[in-house]
């Protein structure tokens, strides 16, 4: 295998909005992040992805840009974006950008064109079909909800959006937009920054043409999913997008790829794949409902163990994927996988462990190293994310009455992410000086960055000494590069596998509050890192606490 600059390093990914107010407005910004570079730093984070920062309308939190090109006046300047890239070069870091074109905004210049001339050069930048009367060109849903197509303002015609109604679908069918998204993907790179994470990217390719399926829901619509899978050559484009930008600077790209088939592993992520890395989502989907949030399914430990396993199977030494716990779109993972009652310090320093040692790129989101944890909502009027607000209404369209919907929708909300990060325990967390864009979690007064920073035992200290560890000199070869190999795999609420390469590397986790023996499979060298205050181990036979979490060099 070549070794890759991006191999050994850990990731971050950071919410703008959400994560440190410099100037009293109540929304997190760049000159924030910059300010807060030296803690990130000393965590020992190489690599920061940044959620959107564009120009953007903000109807689906940046993920709808009217300007690729342009940082948004409520994040900043240019010029902040640039001291953030040098800034961040100063501490051997590197900065990844969101790429977001499987669409842009309604307010895009080349949306307003299109509107003015539907026939034009910009017309053909989107999906556009003649409006027919009481029928809709498809019966598609779109992912926030509702059909696809929306009418085309001024004209008599319809657009597609897959996502939210001010996110119009680009058309990549089109050479002419491939053109100026690779354009804009260069300009970026040309500026210094490292690569990108790329979003919803598996929607650029549609099946054409366009026709109906079957409906799955009472609404007569049907999910973009069932479309998805009938459209074929995606190969095509990603592979032409490579070839005319990332490549050119060794850039690291994650992509943002679902329902990928085993097959096709290789041409994503292998040496020569589409992009250098892909998230694992086998955890976050799992469970999932076709009727809703409401009907989605709890994951158990032993489906956790399995969903990790099952990924790091698929993909073996083809490539590295990119682990999580959460990201801007999921509740938090230490609310989500660890068994309800039993989340505390050492069960979210367990889960960090579990999932930080998988092979593979660790990518933590904001919070997740202080162990934040999901909002409790007190009504729908304090949520803003528009999936939430979308399956709301989806579990009251069911029957659910308002408090067995908001209990239902408040366990997947994206929002229990995008909460203000938790600085201090000082007003709004220290995150703002004025009135947060959205509820801080009333729980910052115990879970703060200030209270964990200087106190060995906090799960940001454990998170910084997983980090250390894969960069410790002695054991990096192996974490990075060792094959995984599960071990007791039908052990309940046990998670357990080895890291083997030049080192034999053990990590064990006991998923559950009641203790757990294991006897090891051979004598054990050192302990590299333990989540517990004790280490019982008599002839072979390990005593695990509740949740204690032990990562073993072996024989
Ligand atoms: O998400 C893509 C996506 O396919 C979904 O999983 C989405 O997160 C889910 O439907 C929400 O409940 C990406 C971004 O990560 C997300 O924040 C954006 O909203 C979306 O694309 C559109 O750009
Ligand atoms: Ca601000």
């Amino acid at each position: 295998m070549i070794k890759k600059w991006w191999h050994d390093k850990t990731a971050y990914q950071i919410y703008p909005k959400s994560f440190y107010d410099s100037n009293g407005d109540g929304i997190g910004d760049i000159p924030g992040i910059i300010s807060k570079l030296d803690y990130l730093h000393d965590l020992g984070i190489d690599i920061i992805w940044l959620s959107p920062c564009y120009c953007s309308p903000l109807a689906d939190e940046g993920y709808d840009i009217s300007d690729y090109y342009k940082i948004d006046p409520r994040f900043g300047t240019m010029e902040d974006m640039e001291q953030l890239i040098a800034e961040a070069k100063k501490r051997d870091m590197y900065i990844l950008m969101d790429l977001v074109v499987n669409h842009c905004s309604d307010e895009h210049e080349w949306f307003q064109k299109a509107c003015q001339d539907p026939d034009g050069k910009y017309g053909n930048f989107f999906y556009l079909k003649d409006k027919k009367e009481n029928e809709l060109p498809t019966n598609w849903r779109s992912y926030f909800g509702g059909p696809v197509w929306e009418d085309l303002p001024g004209t008599d015609k319809q657009y597609l959006h897959v996502f939210h109604k001010k996110q119009p679908d680009l058309n990549w069918e089109n050479p002419k937009l491939r053109e100026e998204v690779y354009k804009n993907i260069n300009w970026w790179l040309e500026k210094g920054i490292r690569g990108f994470r790329i979003d919803a990217i598996i929607n650029i390719k549609k099946a054409l043409p366009f026709h109906n399926y079957e409906p799955d829901r009472e609404d007569g619509l049907t999910s973009i999913e069932n479309m998805l899978r009938e459209a074929h050559g995606i190969g095509e484009f990603l592979g032409e997008m490579k070839n005319r930008t990332f490549q050119h600077y060794d850039a690291f790209t994650v992509g943002e790829v679902f329902n990928e088939k085993p097959e096709e592993i290789a041409d994503f992520i292998g040496e020569n794949g589409y992009f250098c890395s892909m998230f694992d989502f086998n955890e976050t989907i799992f469970g999932g409902s076709e009727k809703g949030w409401y009907d989605a399914r709890q994951i158990t430990p032993d489906e956790y163990k399995q969903c990790c396993f099952e990924a790091q199977a698929k993909v073996g030494t083809i490539g590295f994927l990119s682990n999580i716990i959460e990201n801007h779109d999921e509740p938090r993972g230490v609310s989500r996988y660890i068994p309800e009652g039993d989340c505390c310090t050492q069960s979210k320093k367990m889960l960090a462990a579990l999932n930080f040692m998988l092979r593979g790129i660790p990518f933590i989101y904001q919070g997740q190293e202080l162990g934040m944890e999901n909002v409790p909502f007190t009504s729908i009027d304090e949520v803003d994310d528009i999936s939430t607000l979308d399956e709301y209404k989806t579990a009251l369209n069911a029957g659910l009455s308002p408090e067995q919907a908001l209990t239902a929708v408040s366990k997947y909300s994206r929002d229990n992410a995008r909460t203000p990060m938790q600085w201090t325990n000082q007003p709004n967390a220290g995150f703002t000086t004025g009135t947060p864009w959205l509820k801080v979690n009333p729980n910052y007064t115990s879970i703060n960055a200030a209270a964990q920073q200087n106190d060995p035992d906090s799960v940001r200290s454990f998170y910084k000494q997983l980090i250390a560890l894969r960069k410790n000199v002695e054991y990096k070869e192996t974490i990075v590069y060792g094959i995984l190999e599960p071990v007791w795999e039908d052990r309940h609420n046990l998670m357990a596998y080895y890291r083997k390469g030049e080192k034999n590397i053990l990590v064990i986790g006991n998923f559950q509050k009641e203790e757990q023996t294991v006897e090891l499979p051979s004598a054990f060298k050192k302990v590299l890192l333990n989540n517990d205050s004790t280490f019982k181990i008599e002839e072979n036979q390990l005593f695990l606490n509740g949740y204690q979490a032990v990562i073993l060099e072996m024989q």
